[in-house]
């Protein structure tokens, strides 16, 4: 093996991304949805489509669950554990939802109203205990709070509600667990958002407790900012928790991982494999898929979005941080910014399906996945009773 392939062969090794239950679902836009045949409506069928990903790709084996899309009241954990062990997708990442029901509408956490902040906080708690049972690790809650019109907010109040409710569901946490805070600065208030930045999200975590880290959303921006910038400032602060990746475009789109933009990925994954050249040590962070392809066929678009975080972690990999660092402490810059292009635009497609073949895996995962025909099967059996079925918003 070339020593490129190897530095390929071993950063794949350890590269695990979760899968989100509800790119698995029928999902629109706020103008209407698109309906497939073969989307899931139940959760196991969400746990079958994830296990199909995963069983192709090996690298997805934990599924993210958004708590009223998921969990009903009602539901049984040991169904949910048996869904784990039959489709081979554990339970991933606990969304609790605070942004769904009436009562939220002016907000979950920082709502003026006592019994609606009190609510909020409930089911957050409550999401907590799910996990625990679960054996999940991560509660990432995102907060819709936030205003659509000057003046009508006490923004400082209403931070300190936040800071108030989230320290107390710190405090509910297992010596394990994470709270992972989740910014963004604009959908569905348009006017300010409670946690609309990193640097909230890190205030608030910082309030929290020290289990409590940032959360990015590759799709929380506004245009342009330098996400990697943002991502090497936590990674200093030991306040990276995870990533929600999706690529965009104008707003928060949604659009496949790469398929705008791969070099922004490309250049997170960079900073990171910095920070771990330079530590010696491996960051913790939660790598997630936090997408819903109207248009797509779900489980291509998964497989094709798993490839791209493959293929671009891959490229980061070849990165010679030596050579990085000399060319930037003798200030040659054009060195410096090569060091990063010529990692990028080398094709780690080949050794990527090596990779996979070595590990008794499909070298191309999508083509495995439609001669399975498993789009087809499911389709057929889903499609009558699914007619209308709501099980998800994203
Ligand atoms: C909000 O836009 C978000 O990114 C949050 O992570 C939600 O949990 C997710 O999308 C699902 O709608
Ligand atoms: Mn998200």
């Amino acid at each position: 093996m070339t020593k490129s392939a190897e530095l390929i062969h071993t950063a794949l090794d350890s590269f695990l991304i979760e899968l989100p239950s509800w790119g698995f679902a029928d999902t629109g836009t706020r103008f209407g949805k698109f309906l497939q045949d073969s989307a899931a409506t139940t959760l196991a069928e969400k746990f079958a489509d994830a296990g199909q990903v995963h069983a192709l790709t090996g690298v997805c084996p934990s599924v993210a669950l958004h708590v009223l899309w998921d969990l009903p009241a009602g539901t049984d954990l040991k169904e949910v554990q048996n869904l784990s062990s039959q489709f081979g997708v554990r339970p991933g990442s606990i969304n609790p939802n605070v942004f769904q029901d009436q009562e939220y509408k002016h907000g979950s956490l920082s709502n003026e109203r006592a019994e609606v902040r009190e609510k909020a906080l409930q089911h957050i708690l409550e999401s907590v205990q799910w996990a625990k049972e679960l054996g999940s690790r991560d509660l990432a809650p995102w907060f819709a709070d936030g205003s659509n019109y000057p003046g009508t907010a006490n923004i400082r109040r209403r931070k300190q509600w936040l800071a108030d409710g989230l320290r107390k569901v710190h405090q509910a946490l297992d010596s394990g667990q994470r709270l992972l805070i989740e910014y963004k600065p604009f959908e569905p208030a348009f006017y300010h958002t409670d946690v609309a930045d990193w640097g909230m999200a890190l205030l608030l975590a910082r309030a929290a407790g020290p289990q409590a880290r940032v959360l990015v959303d590759t799709g929380h921006h506004y245009q342009a900012q330098n996400i990697e910038q943002i991502v090497a400032w936590l990674l200093s602060e030991d306040m990276l928790g995870g990533f929600h990746f999706n690529d965009r475009r104008y707003a928060d789109d949604d659009l496949t991982l790469g398929s705008i933009d791969p070099y922004q990925i490309f250049r997170i994954f960079a900073e990171i494999r910095h920070y771990e050249w330079e530590t010696g040590g491996r960051a913790d962070i939660a790598y997630m898929v936090d997408q819903s392809h109207n248009l797509k066929n779900k489980i291509e678009a998964m497989i094709q979005t798993v490839m791209t975080a493959q293929q671009l972690y891959a490229k980061a990999a070849l990165i010679d941080h030596q050579a990085l660092e000399k060319a930037r402490n003798q200030q040659r810059l054009i060195d410096a910014e090569n060091c990063l292009k010529d990692a990028f635009e080398t094709d780690v497609r080949p050794v990527l399906g090596e990779w996979s073949e070595s590990r008794k895996l499909a070298a191309d995962p999508l083509r495995a996945f439609r001669e399975s025909g498993y789009t087809e099967r499911t389709a057929r059996e889903r499609a009558g009773r699914k007619k209308g079925a709501v099980s998800s918003y994203a």
